[in-house]
């Protein structure tokens, strides 16, 4: 009779479950996991720290809906993924965490790396388990993926215990379970679907807002032909962008405080009332605003704001039905209302200022004239990913994207450290596309040696460094005695591009629009990575906010 070891049990199962990428770093007891996995099928992509690799592991499950798995060695390597189990859990999006472990009987021993795996993952995961042994790994390599993408989506963690990868089962007495089905697409009630559409009749500021749910879920077409037969302005959150077109007649974007301070009726589609919709409340929101929110999880109905109407289910499937019902009883937002005019005067107001920045040629340049030589190269179907405080903001205003699923960013948790690793997650989804990975110098510092891991790939993605020598305020030069910097000063004009050097790819160093815009032209063209570190002025600011979220 054939035998097989836990490490092949484990990569059989996940390719079953449609696990298609691990991201990792090998070491004991791991070595094991990751050989049987690529024998399986699964592509591994080896990282330089596994925080980058779980946050790689989670951007693979935002752009498929089946988790990117992220494999770590026992102890320290676990502890660095919990980086990116919580990143992905707080986001809502499948990630699947596996951790080598000590040996399962020397426990409490002090063993090699030993750590209280299971329990540091619980609160930050769906589903965290050690396997009771060899030959039930498969049944928990099932549950772990069904977990990750059923009802809100999130991420789970696996132990595994040395002894437990190295024993031998009889092939016939472990069973791989048949592939977890995609989830079910849940619908609402009607009677809410009705009262919603009758809330909106009622309205006469609304507001529809997208979240990064209804990307996940694929919503595009329903929500599209939502705003289109309700006429209602919309505006997206940061990786909601794209579902409706950012340029649509009826975005509000440009005029996003004001549509959220005076709507009386916001329509929330994936998206929820967290910091980065001002949790619903005033100053940011009327008092007397109702909701119809529309949510995958029960429980995130009426958070912060009791909602007028909540409707349960997949974004996709919602949407779908009130669709429908609109249909059956149409309902459109009088194109003449006050509303539509006092949202267009301050979204042209608005456009005027972005393009006035983004047309300005000085040097140093600033972030909009940068982003805006972005906006202009990257053919259709780029994915941007930008991280960084300025940076990540400002690209919010200028980059325009028409199709969804191609923004990702520090997202819910505002994580500092992802762009790298979600560049190189996009680029391994889709080796058809560019990626360009905009990175604050703060933010490219905390992921910034996977540059190795893209050359070492091949994968020709575009970086491009927004330099201002810090965090969120830049600095011309720093005081003789440097334990007197300021605490978000960095190197005065760091030549970050030579990193890329040692690794094969190509470093360009600009300062001028025109030698911005020849080197971004080569490196879209590259088939290798490049680092463009742009010297951006020091003192460039985004446009003047009231409330600003690096200090919110
Ligand atoms: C893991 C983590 N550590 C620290 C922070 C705090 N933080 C917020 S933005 C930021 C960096 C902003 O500077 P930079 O990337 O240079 O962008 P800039 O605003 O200067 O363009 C930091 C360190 C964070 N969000 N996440
Ligand atoms: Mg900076």
């Amino acid at each position: 009779m054939a035998t097989l070891d836990g490490n092949t049990l484990i990569a059989r199962s996940l390719k079953k479950q449609g696990v298609d990428h691990m991201f990792g770093i090998v070491g004991f007891p791991v070595f094991g996991i990751a050989a049987a996995a690529q024998a399986a099928g699964i592509q591994f992509i080896g990282m330089r720290n596994e925080q980058a690799a779980s946050y790689a592991a989670g951007a693979v499950g935002y752009l498929t809906g089946r988790p990117g798995a992220c494999l770590t060695v026992s102890g320290p390597g676990m502890i660095h993924g919990i980086a990116g189990l919580a990143n992905a859990q707080e986001n809502c999006w499948p990630m699947l965490l596996l951790g080598g472990a000590s040996n399962s009987y020397q426990e409490g021993r002090g063993a090699f790396q030993e750590a209280p795996q299971v329990e540091l993952a619980r609160i930050y995961s769906k589903y965290a388990a050690r396997p009771d042994q060899t030959g039930r790994i498969p049944f928990y390599c099932e549950q772990a993926v069904r977990a990750t993408i059923n009802g809100r989506p999130g991420a789970a963690y696996l132990d595994f215990p040395d002894d437990f990868l190295a024993a031998q089962v009889e092939e016939s007495d472990s069973v791989i379970p048949e592939r977890c089905p995609d989830p079910p697409r849940t619908q609402a009630a009607s009677a809410d679907v009705a009262r919603a559409i009758d809330v909106l009749r009622e309205a006469e500021r609304p507001l529809v807002i997208i979240g990064k749910g209804a990307a996940y879920s694929r919503a595009e077409q329903e929500v599209r032909a939502f705003i289109e037969a309700t006429q209602i302005p919309f505006l997206s959150s940061p990786m909601g962008k794209g579902v409706v077109d950012d340029e649509h007649a009826l975005s509000v974007a440009p005029a996003r405080g004001l549509a959220l301070q005076d709507a009386d009726v916001v329509v929330l589609l994936g998206a929820r009332l967290n910091w980065i919709m001002h949790f619903g409340l005033p100053p940011r929101f009327d008092a007397n605003v109702k909701t119809i929110q529309i949510d995958i999880h029960g429980e995130e109905i009426g958070r912060n704001v009791p909602a007028e109407v909540g409707l349960v289910g997949d974004i996709k499937a919602v949407v779908g039905q009130l669709n429908e019902a609109l249909e059956a009883e149409p309902y459109t937002f009088a194109a003449d209302a006050a509303w539509r005019k006092t949202l267009g005067d301050k979204v042209a107001e608005n456009k005027t200022f972005v393009q006035n920045m983004m047309n300005d040629d000085a040097v140093p340049m600033g972030y909009y004239r940068v982003l805006r030589e972005i906006r202009e190269q990257s053919p259709p179907g780029t994915i941007i990913q930008a991280e960084g405080a300025n940076t990540m903001d400002i690209s919010r205003s200028v980059l325009m994207h028409s199709s969804p699923r191609e923004r990702l960013d520090a997202a819910t948790f505002g994580t500092m450290g992802v762009g790298l690793a979600q560049a190189i997650a996009a680029q391994v989804v889709h080796p058809d596309r560019k990626v360009v990975c905009i990175e604050g110098d703060s933010a490219f510092g905390f992921s910034g040696m996977e540059v190795e891991t893209a050359c070492r790939y091949q994968l020709p993605i575009v970086f491009v460094i927004i330099n201002n020598n810090g965090i969120g305020m830049g600095f011309e030069e720093l005081p003789a005695d440097r334990f007197q910097s300021p605490a978000s000063a960095y190197t005065i004009g760091a030549g970050y591009e030579k990193m890329i050097e040692g690794f094969g790819g190509k470093g360009y160093s600009v300062r001028t629009p025109a030698e911005l815009s020849a080197s971004l032209k080569q490196a879209l063209g590259d088939t290798m990575p490049s680092i463009i570190n742009v010297h951006i002025d020091p003192h460039a600011k985004a446009k003047p906010q009231k409330h600003h979220w690096l200090t919110a």
